[in-house]
């Protein structure tokens, strides 16, 4: 890689979180996302680490400061300065107590975040190592209360994984991997009528997701909210309930990165927890998630009790877990790298988010085809997991090359890598910064 395609591209990400940065947290744009969001807290977090560790500490404190006494840690922390119409759903909708949040979640990163913060500290220096230790100390009961009632209160199937009961909380959000879990939520055409779509002021309606995903998932945020989005026999009076192999993939790694956090603490005796509940999480997405006609992970249907048969990027991310059984690795790998997804050797570009070779597939339509650079950070981790360099390397390579030709986009085109929704996005600008390092 040239020197100088590497310092552009690290200055324009720094440019780009300076830019996001609120002065207490980070938006994941400045015009469609005016709050601070969960999983992207995360991702900027393992950016920060090399261009402003104090800066990722404050972001994560902002998100866990509002973490629920359930445990739960919202996907939205509302920014109180920002106005009700500038985003949609916003606090008056959620309706929560105290109202500064969402009542719903996303994909746990932020144990892994912690740690590569942690992690990197003591290269900026004694103040920022000390900095790092009080940090990891305060969020450590804090991630473990988040990962206790991921797989307790939304262990809504029994074998010990986390439940997702909106398509928002996947955080990849028009995913065809909820298409059929989805055709059985009610969609009522007249209640957006009473709500006015922000993002549409601000993207293109062909590459959102359309108004009948939104009708549903306002109804959804409606019935969770009905009961104080409470847990408690949601089954049975909520329509949506899916075990996603991405989100319990991620739920499997933070219990790793806890591992490595509560060792570092001195707590040992919890690190081996820690360890054992990564085990359990990994052979419970092997048991439930994997389709041994189709050789890959897909998503369960809890209502229906059925995997969803398509192909979906999230199926790939399980390949995170160390303890895989190697059949499964092996066929995972040969997913990445066949027409559906394509890893960098055939197609120059990093892996779509769906299915290339699906009548669904869409190039444009956020998580039905385009390339998204967290997911590939996610899918890299896993290969490097693996012990499967080259792959890793060239897919490193692909990501960097697409950013620097085409700017810090929210996603891109899987087909010509032009940028694609919010232009100067947090979590690509991170991850960047972490893929050049
Ligand atoms: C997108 O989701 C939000 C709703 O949470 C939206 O469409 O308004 C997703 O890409 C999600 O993964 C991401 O965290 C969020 C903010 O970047 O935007």
């Amino acid at each position: 890689m040239h020197e100088e395609m590497s310092a552009d591209l690290w200055n324009s990400a720094v440019r780009v979180l300076e830019t996001n940065w609120t002065g207490h947290h980070m938006v994941p744009s400045r015009r469609l996302y005016p709050h601070q969001w969960s999983w992207d807290a995360a991702f900027i977090a393992i950016g920060l680490a090399y261009a402003n560790p104090g800066r990722a500490w404050r972001d994560l404190r902002s998100l866990f400061e509002a973490q629920w006494a359930d445990g739960r840690v919202p996907h939205i922390v509302f920014d109180p300065a920002t106005a009700e119409e500038d985003y949609f759903p916003g606090p008056a909708f959620w309706d929560v107590p105290g109202r500064g949040s969402t009542g719903i979640v996303q994909p746990p990163m932020h144990a892994v975040a912690a740690w590569e913060v942690y992690r990197h500290a003591a290269a900026h220096g004694a103040d920022s190592a000390l900095q790092a230790r009080i940090e990891l100390e305060w969020l450590y009961p804090r991630l473990v209360a988040q990962q206790d009632y991921l797989t307790g209160s939304r262990n809504l199937g029994g074998a010990g994984l986390a439940c997702i009961v909106h398509p928002w909380e996947s955080g990849l959000d028009n995913s065809p991997g909820w298409d059929a879990a989805l055709a059985g939520v009610p969609a009522d055409p007249d209640l957006l009528s009473t709500y006015r779509r922000r993002d549409l002021a601000n993207a293109d309606a062909a590459h959102r997701p359309t108004d009948l995903d939104y009708s549903r998932y306002v109804g959804l945020v409606l019935n969770y909210r009905a009961e104080g989005y409470s847990d408690e026999g949601l089954l049975s009076r909520h329509t949506f309930a899916v075990e996603c192999p991405a989100f319990n993939a991620i739920l499997g790694t933070a219990e790793l990165a806890l591992a490595q956090i509560a060792g570092e603490l001195g707590r040992a005796a919890e690190a081996t927890t820690h360890r054992e509940r990564a085990h359990r999480i990994t052979a419970a997405i092997a048991e439930r998630l994997w389709d041994p006609r189709t050789r890959t992970f897909h998503c369960r249907d809890l209502r229906t009790d059925r995997l969803s048969p398509l192909h979906c990027v999230s199926g790939l991310l399980p390949l995170m877990l160390p303890d895989l059984a190697a059949d499964q690795v092996e066929a995972v790998l040969g997913q990445a790298r066949s027409a559906r997804f394509g890893l960098p050797e055939q197609t120059g570009l990093p892996a779509p988010s769906y299915d290339r070779t699906a009548p669904e597939f869409d190039t444009l339509r956020y998580w039905r085809g385009p390339v998204w650079i967290n997911v590939n950070w996610l899918l890299r981790r896993g290969l490097l997991v693996h012990g499967f360099r080259d792959e890793a390397e060239d897919l490193r390579t692909a990501m960097v090359r697409l950013v620097h030709r085409n700017g810090h986009f929210e996603y891109f085109h899987p087909a010509t890598g032009e940028g694609l929704g919010a232009p100067t996005f947090s979590w690509t600008a991170a991850l960047s910064l972490d893929l050049l390092a």
